[in-house]
């Protein structure tokens, strides 16, 4: 199977993030990659595909803010990372922006995402990744790997959230499709919900998104990823959610997956997205289910069991010492 990667993707690396009511330091980092690297072997470089499938998934006010915050950060006197404090919650009318702080809030949907001077870079990077990873698969590849960080999954249209600035599963959806493939299918086995990736595809019936993931009602993203979210419009029921509580292991998780996978199978995708993190690993800092490390071995093989061609993008997983293994496991399976 070949992996993707670029060094470029190290170079998002802010210092801190509020968890908890408290400034921590920052849990998605560079070494999350290294340690990755270190358990899976060589990969190789993306190619660079430019910016066209990033602007068909992310609105182009939004690309503008992720590659001029920082400096407008700076610009406005602050020493530190960009981080927004502000939220339009209330749905004001679509008036200008100026003012970097203003903009920080419209632009994301949590304060847990700090922007940094090399931030774009990164992202761009670990969006390349994913296309490489991707076109591989469509040139007739039945597996690849995209080794993404910063991770995607939560970041919509027009917003960044949860450690995530581009999301790189839709990026590589919306190009399988704009390559011709049909209908897609992502599968999401990250800890938390993908709210962004469902929040794009929620009124499309040619992308379905399965998610499995630990409830909203205790678990962020909160405001997304319910049992009764379906879809809507051209999307109605393209769209399946699988909450389940703090302390999941693999029986329940697997019947959880299984019901996605029979679900996918009735919508016959011609390629399958899968996010994978490793963050549902039992020793994860900042999660609550109870996977083990062969776990991700029995689970991947029953994706690849289904028969799709597969493109796997890296997602969340926080446990740095045991993040190789989970992921190494993974791979073996697929
Ligand atoms: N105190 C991914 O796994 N932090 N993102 C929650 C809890 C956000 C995780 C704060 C976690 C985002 C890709
Ligand atoms: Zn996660």
């Amino acid at each position: 199977m070949r992996l993707f990667f670029s060094p470029d993707q190290r170079r998002h690396a802010p210092a801190l993030e509020l968890h908890n009511g408290a400034f921590v330091p920052y849990a998605e980092t560079p070494a999350r990659v290294d340690a990755i690297l270190a358990a899976i072997g060589p990969t190789e470089l993306p190619g660079d595909a430019g910016e066209a499938a990033i602007r068909a998934v992310h609105d182009a006010g939004y690309i503008d803010f992720l590659k001029t915050a920082a400096r407008r950060w700076q610009a406005a006197g602050r020493s530190g990372d960009a981080i927004p404090y502000a939220f339009p919650v209330v749905r004001r009318r679509d008036v200008p922006l100026d003012r970097i702080d203003a903009a920080m809030g419209r632009y994301a949907m949590d304060a847990t995402t700090p922007i940094t001077a090399e931030s774009w870079k990164a992202s761009y990077a670990s969006a390349q990744s994913a296309l490489a990873a991707t076109q591989a698969v469509l040139a007739g590849d039945r597996a690849a790997f995209a080794l993404c960080r910063p991770p995607g999954h939560h970041a919509g249209a027009d917003y960044c959230g949860g450690y995530c600035h581009l999301n790189t599963a839709a990026i590589a959806a919306q190009a399988a499709r704009d390559a011709g493939v049909q209908r897609v299918a992502i599968l999401d086995i990250d800890y938390h919900h993908g709210n962004g990736t469902q929040d794009i595809f929620w009124e499309r019936g040619d992308v379905f998104y399965a998610s499995i993931h630990a409830d909203p009602a205790t678990d962020f993203p909160f405001y997304w990823g319910h049992l009764d979210e379906t879809g809507a419009g051209e999307g109605a029921g393209a769209t399946l959610n699988r909450p389940l509580p703090h302390g999941t292991s693999l029986d329940a998780f697997r019947r959880a997956q299984g019901e996605a996978l029979t679900a996918i199978a009735a919508f016959a995708p011609g390629l399958l997205v899968v996010s994978f993190g490793a963050d549902t690993w039992e020793g994860d800092p900042i999660s609550h289910f109870a996977l083990r490390t062969p776990d991700y071995a029995v689970l991947a093989r029953e994706i690849a069991g289904c028969g799709w061609p597969t493109v796997v993008m890296m997602e969340g997983g926080y446990a740095v010492d045991s993040l190789g293994a989970n992921v190494a496991s993974f791979l073996g399976g697929v």
